[in-house]
């Protein structure tokens, strides 16, 4: 048996101990903090009195530290597999030559930089056809929600896996994790459960929409509280920031911007808070595999590890985080709004060896039925869009995307 793997039968010749926990400590999220829980019991003075559930693992890989972010992380991310012995089996297994096929670290890139105060059109016109994505800065988001957002997201993401996957039943804001490919209802559409094909990610989805309405409803979690507060707090920020650059867009464009509203309709507003885990058993292990989003904007915040990667001109780049700025991108119903003139950008997320990272998306789409016309594409709704998304997750296991309604005089994609 590899050592490494939880739940190890013998001790035999390893150097182990045992943490002994109450499983239903871990499960409640209600009047206490279970992250507390489980410091207390692996601290207690008697953990045989705890029962019933008991895990072993290796001292040499597990600090303590380790073992309370390793039970936050769905099993398969868990650090006994996500180890560096893991690699040599994967190198036996692929040959030699496995490890060089990855492409070269790419290297830092400027990003176009666009001035959210001091709006330049012909500036962000150019970042939007030559780029289809570019970082914000002077947004007016206060650089202390930025923090308060991540700490808070850190702090969420730490619960043990189990509590997260409980949100579910209590408010608007879902955990899922291994794809960030969900159904409107916020069911993830796993592609595969072959750990080195996933999305190694975890994720909250909040449909802002939800977040309003169940404001109101007191959920007796202060820190699932604050964390909706902060969220709503940083909807407005982003609802304001995703209609201004929009409106700069369409008048770019040179398009009737009446006529297109309805294409930026802020109640479809998704914001998705990730956490990609450190390490990697091997480099073909992708955060978030390459895609392009199928939205209007989406906005980004992120914490200083970085691993954003965006394709351009057949190249991989590195978007570096720098602190208070936002990196927004655009995403295919603005591709075809724009008859493809603006870019949905291919991109994405690397993990990094050392340190966990959060990032905190923001999406926003067209009213679901609205018919959006392009000389490109078969007029199509959102609606009929995601529909043919998901379907082709379903049957092909990838997003297919603007292919699928692509005019056949204009097959050649941008
Ligand atoms: O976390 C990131 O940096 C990017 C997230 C992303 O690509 C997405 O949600 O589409």
């Amino acid at each position: 048996m590899d050592p490494n793997i939880i739940a190890a039968s013998s001790t035999s010749n390893i150097q182990s101990f045992s943490i002994q926990f109450h499983i239903f400590n871990l499960l409640s999220l209600s009047n206490t903090n279970p992250l507390y829980n489980i410091t207390r019991a692996t601290n207690s003075e008697n953990p045989s009195s705890i029962k019933p559930f008991s895990i072993i693992f290796p001292q040499k890989v597990m600090s303590e530290s380790n073992i309370i972010e390793n039970h936050s992380y769905p099993p398969i991310f868990r650090s006994p597999f996500n180890d560096t012995t893991r690699k040599l089996d994967l190198k036996d297994e692929q040959g030699e030559g496995a490890e060089s096929t990855g492409t070269l670290d790419p290297l830092p890139l400027p990003l176009p930089l666009i001035d959210f105060q001091c709006l330049d059109d012909e500036k962000l016109d150019t970042a939007c056809k030559e780029w289809g994505i570019f970082r914000l800065e002077n947004h007016g988001v206060p650089s202390s929600l930025l923090r308060q957002l991540q700490e808070h997201a850190k702090t969420l993401f730490r619960l043990p896996f189990e509590a997260k996957q409980g949100l579910a039943k209590r408010c608007p804001i879902k955990y899922f994790w291994g794809t960030p490919a969900l159904t409107s209802s916020g069911v993830a559409l796993l592609r595969t459960s072959d750990a080195l094909n996933m999305d190694w990610v975890e994720g909250l989805n909040v449909p802002v929409s939800q977040l309003h309405q169940h404001l109101q409803h007191i959920h007796h979690d202060p820190l699932i509280n604050d964390f909706r507060d902060l969220l709503e707090d940083y909807r407005g920020h982003l609802t304001r920031i995703a209609s201004t650059l929009f409106e700069a867009m369409i008048n770019n464009l040179k398009l009737d911007l009446q006529q297109v509203k309805p294409c930026l309709d802020e109640s479809t507003g998704l914001i998705r808070v990730y956490r990609y885990p450190r390490h990697t058993i091997n480099e073909h292990v992708k955060g978030l595999h390459e895609h392009t989003d199928s939205s209007i904007i989406s906005i980004l915040s992120e914490d200083q590890v970085g691993g954003l990667q965006l394709l351009k001109d057949d190249k991989w780049l590195k978007v570096e985080p720098i602190p208070n700025t936002l990196v927004v991108n655009l995403g295919d119903m603005m591709q075809v709004l724009s008859d493809d003139e603006y870019k949905s950008v291919k991109h994405k997320v690397e993990l990094n060896k050392n340190k966990e990272r959060v990032s905190i998306g923001y999406f926003v789409f067209p009213e679901e039925n609205t018919l959006i016309n392009s000389s490109k594409y078969k007029p199509f709704s959102y609606n009929q869009f995601r529909a043919q998304v998901q379907q082709d997750i379903k049957l092909h296991g990838t997003k297919i995307g603007l292919q699928n309604f692509k005019l056949p005089h204009t097959s050649q994609t941008v």
